[in-house]
């Protein structure tokens, strides 16, 4: 892998920050899109651009067969049973709000649900939103100072009242990647079905959600050097056809009377509207780029980065790394003495270094650790060890300066 060449197809890395060279380590808030994905942006609306499953002309046909390609590979990369079981949705969060709403409706007041603390946000309020008409208990799962889940907490937590378990699969601040095989294992014994938020997962290493067995799972296009807009849920056709509709409107409809609805195949069912076939296009070029890159080699490039950042940021006086989990990837979250994530943030920039800062949409966990917030180095394959190197002299110059 020429990290290089690969470089070149990411006109943004060339970019300057008040004249340093950017060192991008804001992966796992987007990852940046090769030119590969912006040409197919392109090609659709200059030659394909017509609305899909609606039309007999000839470029409707060409939209539509390009958005079930899309499905196709979308199916292959997460070894999905069926085209049927692939939803697409405006993100991981939608995918979460959709199953937190469709299947939720089959809940009722009384019953439990169990979360973890280090849940993002698009993993804790759609189910807190349900609460409000169903009044039901959510037990959340505690972690370790390392940064892993408590699996014996976790198990200990199933009673009959226990109905679903919604995980994420890697943390977006920790980077612990959790055992999400027996994770579901368990929730399976005891007859419960689990929903993984794969948001920082799928980007990162290879899924396959029937060895798995989720029963759903989610993840993000933007983070995937795809477009922003578009996501996808998979749900086993089980669970999919037994669930009501999210939304209603054009194409999730079998027929429609004022007397008597009835509504779409999977995976239209949950499609109502007109779908971003361009982003899904282009979500398309995404992962035919990912192949081409090899999902081993993603991983590979990414711990080198991290075991190569973790030293060098352990040898700065007053550094605190949060989540230190033998099973993680490419994200690290520090802070250093006393200064403030966000100060440290804005004094990086100046330097060139685009990290995140603040609570990354995890507040839970930030009480968990203590703090208000982080900051968030978090890497791609395109980045290299002379970033590390640029990205860990700066953390350092900045510490010395307070
Ligand atoms: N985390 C981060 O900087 P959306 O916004 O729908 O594409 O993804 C939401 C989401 C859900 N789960 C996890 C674990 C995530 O990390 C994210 C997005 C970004 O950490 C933006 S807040």
């Amino acid at each position: 892998m020429n990290i290089y060449e690969i470089r070149g197809q990411f006109p943004i890395l060339s970019r300057k920050i008040d004249g340093k060279p950017l060192v991008y380590l804001d992966n796992a808030a987007t990852s940046q899109t090769p030119r590969c994905v912006v040409e197919t942006i392109n090609d659709m609306y200059f030659n394909h651009k017509s609305n899909v499953h609606r039309g007999v002309h000839t470029i409707s046909q060409e939209a539509t067969d390009i958005m079930e390609a899309t499905r196709e590979k979308v199916r292959q990369f997460i070894n999905a049973q069926s085209t049927s079981e692939i939803i697409f949705t405006r993100g991981t969060t939608e995918a979460i709000n959709l199953v937190a709403s469709s299947y939720g409706d089959s809940l009722y007041t009384g019953d439990e649900i169990i979360l973890t603390v280090m849940e993002h946000h698009s993993n804790i309020v759609p189910w807190q939103l349900l609460q409000r008409n169903k009044r039901l208990k959510i037990h959340v799962v505690p972690i370790d100072n390392d940064g892993n889940l408590d699996m014996n907490a976790y198990e200990d937590l199933f009673t009959e009242n226990i109905r679903f378990v919604a995980v994420t699969h890697v943390s977006n601040v920790l980077g612990t990647i959790n055992p999400v095989k027996e994770i579901i294992q368990i929730a399976h014994r005891y007859g419960v079905p689990v929903l993984i938020d794969g948001a920082q997962a799928a980007p990162h290493t290879k899924i396959d959600v029937q060895d798995l067995d989720a029963d759903f799972y989610c993840f993000s296009s933007h983070k995937m050097y795809g477009p922003a807009g578009i996501g996808v849920l998979y749900g086993k056709e089980k669970r999919l056809s037994r669930m009501v509709p999210y939304q209603g409107g054009g194409e999730m409809i079998g027929n429609v009377s004022f007397e008597k609805t009835t509504f779409a195949e999977l995976p239209f069912k949950f499609e109502a509207g007109t779908p971003d076939f361009v982003g899904i296009a282009a979500f398309g070029a995404a992962i035919d780029y990912i192949n081409s890159i090899g999902l081993d080699n993603i991983a590979d490039q990414e711990l080198l980065l991290l075991d190569a950042a973790t030293s060098q940021l352990m040898e700065i006086e007053g550094m605190r790394i949060f989540g230190t989990s033998d099973n993680k990837n490419g994200v690290i979250s520090f802070l250093v003495g006393d200064i403030n994530s966000y100060d440290m943030g804005v004094l990086l920039d100046k330097l060139g270094i685009a990290v995140r800062t603040g609570h990354h949409c995890a507040q839970p966990l930030m009480k968990r650790l203590g703090v208000t917030g982080t900051v968030r180095a978090s890497f791609a394959f395109y980045n290299t060890l002379e970033e590390v190197n640029a990205f860990t002299q700066a953390v350092a110059r900045v510490a010395k300066m307070f």
